[in-house]
């Protein structure tokens, strides 16, 4: 569709940006803290791009009143970030540790201060270790209540200062780089554990969002999912039903069931042809259909371009983490799809696609098919950045990325989507969980490296002033 002309954003958009507890707070056993999954996991050689780890990461812990004040200068109206569990609950229940909330509590009133929106992620990958070692963490359903019970503590500790929630955050990638691929925690090649587990975490995100509901705290939550929409590779028609399958496959397998408490019929023939459907009790899927975001939460960043895939083809492949352009495997699902490369779009130097037009398909689907407000809870570009002798940080092609992706959600807002809110990731550059500290997406250049001896200054790239005056015009030139 193409507009004689583009609505505004709304007055209130939220403009924001985000990141996860894990990726910027350092201070890992400052506190109280307990040990998370990822503690342990970032120790086993060869997982994370030279063994980096996040025991330092960006020390926002200590640091997060500089960091609040960039916010400020910026003009930020949001900042979305996460709460580490295990600076809560040590153990992930039991009793809770005052220190570790009086961090956020901290963090929460300097925001607000700012005159910036705190926004709030429950659980962003960070899962208490007690909890794995107790019973398997996801694999069982003695998470829903420690869970719940410590989402409760949350809600009632921030209650009337924070008002936007996101549950989980990127269930479809936990669960299955956690279970299917083996590069997250527990590290697990299983298809038939990650549907159990990631039914066991709808569960979960369905109870928060009832306990959220029930207790009335004043404002919205919903999960957030990382939304790859999928296209055909041309108009085969073989092909185009594979970019059905990865659509329902990789996507209505989780938003279904957050919006609608049901699992999309041909993908859920498709596990149990396989073996590998999980086990749905009595009662599970009520739950499910009971709970109703208010919002929902994406994290966009490329799209999936899809070919046929028979029964004996292609499975998972290495993702590149090194930055190497162009090593990354060919991945796909046998009987369902394989993604291949898009011949219309630029790469990046960990070879995800760059296409701003997949944001507006994005929205527009999810806008047809579930009618719901959408966050967009993430959205960047991890890139190589270079410090100049006089510390600088030229990024233009990330105020390119970033501009391409506001346009697109404005031209979405136009064709009807409901926005209510745009988040990049990340403010300030951090640790990416896979790749290190070279792959960087801040607006704020931080002086750290996979030695992890970098004086951790911040510096303001150019990315920085590009944002601060688009929200300034909030976004009217985009
Ligand atoms: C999302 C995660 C973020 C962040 C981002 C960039 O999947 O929610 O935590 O890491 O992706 O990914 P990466 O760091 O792998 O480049």
């Amino acid at each position: 569709m193409d507009h004689k002309q583009l609505k505004h954003f709304p007055e209130d958009f939220l403009w924001g940006s985000a990141s996860a507890a894990y990726q910027v707070e350092g201070a890992w056993q400052t506190d109280g803290k307990g040990a998370s999954v990822w503690d342990d996991f970032v120790r086993i050689p060869g997982k994370t791009f030279e063994g980096t780890n996040g025991d330092v990461a960006v020390d926002h812990y200590h640091r997060f009143k500089e960091d609040v004040a960039l916010m400020k200068e910026q003009g930020l109206k949001t900042y979305r970030f996460s709460v580490a569990w295990t600076r809560i609950f040590p153990e992930g229940r039991g009793k809770v540790n005052q220190a570790g909330l009086d961090f956020y509590l901290a963090l929460i009133d300097e925001l607000l201060a700012a005159g910036i929106e705190p926004m709030v992620t429950l659980y962003h990958w960070d899962l208490p270790k007690a909890l794995q070692e107790a019973y398997g963490g996801w694999e069982s359903r003695e998470i829903i209540a420690d869970f719940n019970n410590y989402a409760t503590v949350l809600f009632e500790a921030f209650h009337g200062k924070v008002k936007y929630w996101v549950s989980l955050n990127e269930q479809n990638i936990f669960t299955s780089l956690g279970y299917l691929l083996a590069v997250h925690p527990p590290g697990v090649t299983d298809p038939k554990r990650m549907y159990q587990v990631n039914h066991i975490a709808n569960l979960a995100n369905a109870t928060v969002i009832n306990t959220f509901h029930e207790l009335a705290i004043p404002g919205k939550i919903g999960p957030s999912f990382a939304y790859s929409p999928n296209y055909p590779i041309n108009s085969d028609p073989k092909n185009i039903l594979a970019a059905e399958n990865a659509e329902d496959l990789m996507a209505h397998y989780w938003l279904d069931v957050y919006l609608w408490g049901e699992y999309p019929k041909a993908a859920f023939t498709y596990l149990q042809e396989q073996g590998i459907a999980p086990t749905i009790e009595e009662g599970d899927l009520d739950l499910l259909r009971s709970a109703k975001p208010d919002f929902l939460g994406i994290n966009y960043y490329q799209t999936s371009t899809n070919a046929f895939n028979p029964l004996d083809g292609v499975g998972a492949g290495k993702m590149n983490t090194t930055g190497k352009k162009g090593s990354s495997e060919e991945t796909g699902t046998p009987g369902m799809f394989k993604k291949v490369e898009n011949p219309f779009v630029e790469r990046t130097n960990w070879d995800w696609e760059i296409d701003p037009q997949g944001l507006r398909v994005a929205l527009r689907r999810i806008t047809s098919r579930y009618r719901i407000p959408v966050i967009i809870t993430e959205n960047g570009l991890g890139e190589y950045d270079q410090l100049t002798a006089d510390k600088q940080v030229h990024d233009q092609y990330r105020i390119d990325y970033l501009a391409g992706h506001v346009h697109a959600i404005k031209e979405a807002i136009t064709d009807g989507a409901e926005v209510l809110g745009y988040c990049t990731w990340s403010f300030t550059d951090l640790l990416s969980w896979l790749n290190g500290y070279q792959k960087r997406y801040g607006f704020v250049y931080v002086d750290q490296d996979e030695k992890q001896d970098g004086t951790l200054d911040r510096i303001k790239k150019d990315s920085f002033y590009w944002y601060q005056s688009l929200i300034k015009e909030n976004g009217q030139n985009a």
